[in-house]
C-alpha cells in the first residue's frame, strides 16, 4: 500500500481497516447527514488571497493558547474509544500529538485511563467532559486530570444526549465489551449494557446518563470544583459565545460535533466570523469541523480561529499504522499549512486575518 499523500488517502486506507460498524460510527453523522456534508462544503465557499514579494524563509507556526505553547496551531479533537481502531488506543494518538507539537484532548469516553494517557504523552493535554447526571463524577475527573498534569477541561455543550445517527441505528451499534470507558468504570454502567435493536447503545446510554437539564447557571458548580480553565465546545452563535465569556469560560470551540449532533446545524466555518467578532478580543476561539488540508486550516485561522482541531483524520491514521500513522496525519496537516504560509506570503499566523480569504 502506498504512503497516503492527503488526508483523504488516509481516510481511504484507514477506513478500510476498520470493521464496517466502527467505520460507520466514526465516519457517520446525525440524521440525514446534512451538516456533515455542509461543513465540508463550506470550505469551498472561501478562497485564499496570497500576498507576494514577502520574505517567507522562516514560517512560524508556533502559537500560545491558555498559557501553553504549541509548535503548530493544531489539536486532536476529543473522540471516544480510540481502541476501536487500534489496540494502542489513546496512548498512541497522544504520543503522535506530542511529536507534532499539537494539543491532545482526551475524551471522557477514552478507552484508556487519563493517567495512562498522560504517562505516554509528550505534549500538552486537556480533558473533555460531558455533563453527566452523576455530576460528582465530573468533579472527580477534574481532580484526577489536574493531578495528572492536564492543563484545561473542555466541556462539550452540544450534547444533551447523543443524536440519532442512522448508520448506528441500522448497525445496532455498540462498543465491544473489551473496550470500555475506563475512566467512568466506577461511575456509570457499561455502554454494552444498553445494546438493543433499533437504537445505538451510545444513544441509549446517553439518554440515561447525560444531564439534559444543565444550564449556564450550573457552570459555576464545575468551575468551583477545579483550578483548571474551562473551555466550552460546541458553540455556534455569537450569543452563546458571549454567554460563555460572561460565565467565565476560558475559550470556546466553534463546532457542530463533526455533524454528529444537531443535523441541519450551521457549518462551523460559517458560524466562525460572527463568533470571533463577538468574543475573540476576550477569549480564544478554537475551530473544529471538517479540516482536511492545510488550506482548510488556513481559512479557519483567517476567520479568527486560534487553532484548529482535527478528529476523524487522526483515527484514520491510527487505524493505518498506530502511533506512526496518527503522527503522519498530523505532520501532513502541519506541513501543508506551512506550505500555505510560504506560498501565500503570510509567514506568521498573525498574517492570517480576514484579508487572507475572500468569500466566493
Ligand atoms: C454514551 C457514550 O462524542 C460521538 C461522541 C459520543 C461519545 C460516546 C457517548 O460519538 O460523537
Amino acid at each position: 500500500m502506498s504512503q497516503p499523500l492527503t488526508l483523504e488517502e488516509f481516510e481511504h486506507q484507514g477506513s478500510a481497516r476498520m470493521p464496517p460498524d466502527v467505520r460507520d460510527y466514526i465516519g457517520g453523522g446525525a440524521g440525514r447527514e446534512q451538516t456533515l456534508a455542509a461543513s465540508r462544503a463550506a470550505f469551498d465557499r472561501f478562497a485564499l488571497r496570497p500576498r507576494v514579494l514577502v520574505d517567507v524563509r522562516a514560517p512560524d507556526l508556533s502559537v500560545r493558547l491558555l498559557g501553553t505553547s504549541l509548535a503548530a496551531p493544531i489539536g486532536v479533537a476529543p473522540m471516544a474509544f480510540h481502541r476501536l481502531v487500534h489496540p494502542d488506543g489513546e496512548q498512541a494518538t497522544a504520543r503522535a500529538a506530542g511529536a507534532a507539537g499539537a494539543l491532545f484532548v482526551t475524551s471522557i469516553f477514552a478507552s484508556q485511563s487519563l493517567e495512562d494517557i498522560a504517562a505516554a504523552a509528550s505534549g500538552p493535554l486537556w480533558l473533555q467532559l460531558y455533563w453527566l447526571r452523576r455530576r460528582e463524577a465530573l468533579a472527580d475527573l477534574a481532580q484526577r486530570a489536574e493531578a495528572a498534569g492536564y492543563r484545561a477541561l473542555m466541556l462539550t455543550v452540544d450534547a444533551a444526549r447523543v443524536a440519532r445517527r442512522l448508520r448506528d441505528v441500522r448497525n445496532s451499534f455498540s462498543v465491544p465489551p473489551h473496550i470500555r470507558a475506563v475512566n467512568l468504570d466506577a461511575a456509570l454502567p457499561e455502554i454494552a449494557a444498553y445494546g438493543a435493536a433499533g437504537i445505538s447503545a451510545i444513544e441509549a446510554h446517553s439518554r440515561d446518563q447525560f444531564d439534559a437539564a444543565v444550564t449556564w447557571r450550573d457552570l459555576e458548580w464545575l468551575t468551583s470544583r477545579t483550578r483548571l480553565p474551562l473551555v466550552l465546545k460546541g458553540v455556534l452563535t455569537a450569543q452563546d459565545a458571549l454567554l460563555a465569556a460572561e460565565h467565565g469560560a476560558a475559550a470556546v470551540v466553534v463546532s457542530n460535533h463533526g455533524g454528529r449532533q444537531l443535523d441541519a446545524a450551521v457549518p462551523g466555518l460559517i458560524a466562525l466570523p460572527e463568533i470571533t467578532d463577538a468574543v475573540a478580543h476576550r477569549i480564544p476561539v478554537l475551530f473544529d469541523g471538517g479540516v482536511r488540508c492545510g488550506a482548510d486550516a488556513a481559512k479557519a485561522l483567517a476567520l479568527g480561529a486560534r487553532i484548529v482541531l482535527v478528529g476523524r483524520p487522526v483515527l484514520w491514521g491510527l487505524a493505518c499504522a498506530g502511533r506512526d500513522g496518527a503522527a503522519a496525519v498530523l505532520k501532513l496537516l502541519r506541513d501543508e499549512l506551512e506550505e500555505v504560509m510560504v506560498l501565500s506570503g503570510r509567514p506568521k499566523l498573525a498574517d492570517f486575518g480576514r484579508d487572507a480569504v475572500v468569500e466566493l
